[in-house]
C-alpha cells in the first residue's frame, strides 16, 4: 500500500493552491455536462487532494462561537486575536507568558496537508502551516516527570457568544499523552492556504493531531499545563462514554451512536463521497504508541 501520509512533507510536493484552484474548475465543469471521462484519473487516487479554502473556513465545529457549522464563521470575526500569549505552566523549567509574535520569530513554519476526521463522520483535507509542538514545549523545557499536556482554549464570553451558554463546561480543555505531545506529526496551526489561520479555525495558534477525532484539536489556546495526571477533558466530562481521553481515529471502534467506518469527505458537489475510515486516520506511523494498549477500552 501506498504511504498515506508522512510527517515529512516537503513544501514542493504539495498542491500548489492555483494547480488545485484549475481542478476544481475541471470537476465544475465535470458537473455541468463535460464528459467524465475527460478529467484525470487522480480524481479515483488522490485522497489529499486539500479541500478548498472556502469549505475549511465556512464548515467548522468551534462551539465557542456557536453549534451550527457556519456559526463560527459568522460570529469569530469580533474576537480579538492580536496581542496574543500563551501561558506554559506546570512541569517546565521556564513557566511563563510567551507572547505569540515571540513564539512565530522563533519557529520553523512549514506546511502539512492532513486529514482532519470529525468524531461526528465527516472530513476534509487541510493545508496547514505551523510548527511541531515538540519545538514550542521545548522553549519551556519540559521536566522528566511530566507525562501529559493539558490545553486550554481563551475564556472570553464578550466575544465568544457561545461562552453565554452551558453548551459545554468552558473553558475547553484537552489534553495529551507526553509521547503524543511530542510526536513529530502533531503540529501547532498558524496558518491555512498561506494565510493566517482565520478565526474560526482557531486563530491565532491551534493544535493540529491528524491521528485523532477533530475535538482533540483544540483551538485558540492560551494555556499548556505539563502535568504528571491525566487532564480531565472537556468532551470526555461531557460524553464519557461517548469521547475517549485518547480519541484515535479507529474504524472498529464504533460511536455508541454511529458507525465510525467510514466518512462523509465533505465538499465536492455531486462528488462528495462516503469513504472507508483508517485506522489511526491513516497515520500508521503512531501504531508504536499504543502497543500493548487495548484500544477498544482505552478509545
Ligand atoms: N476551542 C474549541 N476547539 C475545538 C472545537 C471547539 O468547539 N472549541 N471543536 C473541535 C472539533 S469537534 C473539530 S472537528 C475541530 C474542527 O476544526 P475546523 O473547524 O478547523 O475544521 O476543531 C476542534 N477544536
Ligand atoms: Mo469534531
Amino acid at each position: 500500500m501506498a504511504r498515506r501520509w508522512t510527517n515529512d512533507l516537503s513544501r514542493g510536493d504539495a498542491t500548489p493552491k492555483q494547480c488545485y484552484l484549475n481542478r476544481r474548475q475541471l470537476i465544475a465543469a465535470g458537473s455541468s455536462g463535460l464528459a467524465l471521462s475527460a478529467w484525470p484519473a487522480a480524481a479515483q487516487t488522490d485522497a489529499l487532494e486539500p479541500n478548498s479554502f472556502e469549505e475549511i473556513t465556512t464548515y467548522n465545529n468551534f462551539y465557542e462561537f456557536g453549534t451550527g457549522k457556519t456559526d463560527p464563521k459568522e460570529n469569530a470575526g469580533q474576537l480579538t486575536t492580536s496581542p496574543w500569549a500563551v501561558e506554559i505552566n506546570g512541569m517546565v523549567d521556564k513557566p511563563g507568558t510567551y507572547a505569540f509574535d515571540d513564539i512565530m520569530a522563533q519557529m520553523d513554519i512549514e506546511e502539512r496537508i492532513y486529514r482532519l476526521r470529525c468524531v461526528e463522520a465527516w472530513s476534509m483535507v487541510i493545508p496547514w502551516q505551523g510548527f511541531e509542538l515538540a519545538d514550542l514545549l521545548a522553549l519551556a523545557g519540559p521536566n522528566p516527570e511530566a507525562r501529559f499536556v493539558e490545553f486550554q482554549t481563551l475564556m472570553r464570553p464578550e466575544e465568544m457568544p457561545g461562552q453565554e451558554y452551558p453548551i459545554l463546561d468552558w473553558p475547553y480543555i484537552e489534553g495529551l499523552r507526553m509521547d503524543e505531545a511530542m510526536h513529530p506529526l502533531t503540529i501547532m496551526a498558524t496558518g491555512l492556504y498561506d494565510e493566517p489561520i482565520p478565526n474560526q479555525n482557531g486563530a491565532p495558534m491551534r493544535l493540529v493531531v491528524p491521528w485523532k477525532y477533530g475535538f482533540k484539536s483544540i483551538k485558540s489556546i492560551v494555556r499548556i499545563t505539563l502535568t504528571d495526571d491525566q487532564p480531565s477533558t472537556t468532551w470526555n466530562k461531557a460524553g464519557p462514554s461517548e469521547y475517549g481521553f485518547y480519541a484515535n481515529v479507529n474504524p472498529t471502534v464504533d460511536h455508541p451512536r454511529w458507525s465510525q467506518a467510514t466518512e462523509r469527505r465533505v465538499g465536492g458537489g455531486l462528488f462528495s463521497k462516503r469513504i472507508d475510515t483508517l485506522m489511526f486516520n491513516g497515520y500508521d506511523e503512531v501504531a508504536p504508541l499504543y502497543e500493548g494498549m487495548d484500544l477498544e477500552a482505552q478509545f
